[in-house]
């Protein structure tokens, strides 16, 4: 059991909104070997859920996430003998990493306060990230002689090029939240005191959205900078095609004849 709570990770839903809320305050909501399995955990359960149509991932206290716990046993070494690095990745880091990039509804960060290492890739994993003007990004990893991971080394450069992805992984400095926006690293920053209702705003906005719609726009998207323009088209096509069949065109359309809301259910 985590030495700081009960439960590592406090689960929480408002109507079609799970809200995971990472609760290791005191160590700055870094990652252990529990609070991976349970945010794991809680992830898969949510995609197994048609009524969840959107996950929040927040942090408790001050920090949103300091990465790996850099004093957990799986890190420390024992008898001078260091840990297998790499097995705790493909362990823990690698099936987060791909539960969240698959995961069949919108994916919202609440970055209330430092993102640090693994933490940071946590956050820029999620389909929108929010943060607060005072929270920090820190691509932590050169600090302590390692590369980033949990798909950081994929991310950064797609995200904002090259040339400030290698600045970013090699210095290591605090990139604050306004010009982690302005880099296109994040979605958008705002003040500390409407940071929680516009997480709430946006959180219920997402959920309202078609689901299906959005996870296959996650997956152009992301395909879609490894191809050519010619398979981007057929990828698009067969999206429409599939889409096309499904329930929530055909209200979005019936919707947008008759002036009102859409209720979209497709997931
Ligand atoms: O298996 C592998 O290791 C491979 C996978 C790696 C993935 C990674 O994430 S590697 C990167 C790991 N993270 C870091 O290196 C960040 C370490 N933390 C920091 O650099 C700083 O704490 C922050 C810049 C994030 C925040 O600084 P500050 O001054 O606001 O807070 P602080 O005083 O440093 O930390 C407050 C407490 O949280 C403190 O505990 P104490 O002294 O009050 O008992 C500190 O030790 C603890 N804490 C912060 N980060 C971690 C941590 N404890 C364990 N692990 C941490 N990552």
């Amino acid at each position: 059991m985590d030495q700081y709570s009960p439960s590592s990770l406090l689960v929480e839903r408002q109507g079609a909104v799970l809200s995971l809320k990472l609760n290791r305050a005191q160590a700055l909501n870094s990652l252990n070997a529990e609070l991976t399995a349970a945010l794991l955990g809680a992830l898969d359960s949510a995609a197994c859920d048609e009524s969840v149509r959107c996950v929040v991932i927040g942090g408790e206290g001050r920090a949103f996430c300091a990465g790996q716990d850099l004093k957990a046993p799986e890190v420390v070494a024992e008898a001078g003998r260091p840990k297998d690095l790499g097995d705790l990745v493909e362990r823990h880091y690698k099936p987060l990493t791909l539960r969240l990039r698959s995961m069949p509804v919108p994916t919202l960060a609440a970055v209330g306060g430092v993102a640090a290492g693994a933490g940071a890739s946590l956050a820029l994993l999620c389909d929108v990230v929010v943060a607060k003007r005072s929270a920090v990004f820190i691509q932590a990893f050169s600090a302590i002689g390692l590369v980033p991971d949990s798909g950081a080394t994929w991310l950064l450069p797609r995200l904002v090029g090259r040339a400030q992805a290698l600045g970013m992984a090699m210095l290591g400095d605090k990139l604050p939240a306004e010009r982690a926006a302005q880099l296109g690293l994040i979605w958008t920053c705002v003040d500390d005191d409407v940071f929680d209702a516009e997480v709430q705003v946006l959180a219920e906005r997402l959920g309202r959205l078609p689901a299906k719609a959005l996870v296959k726009t996650r997956a152009l998207l992301d395909q879609g900078l490894n191809c050519s323009l010619e398979r981007a088209l057929d990828a698009e096509a067969q999206a429409q095609r599939e889409l096309g069949f499904a329930h929530d065109f055909a209200e979005g359309v019936a919707a947008f004849a008759q002036k009102r809301p859409a209720q979209f259910t497709d997931r």
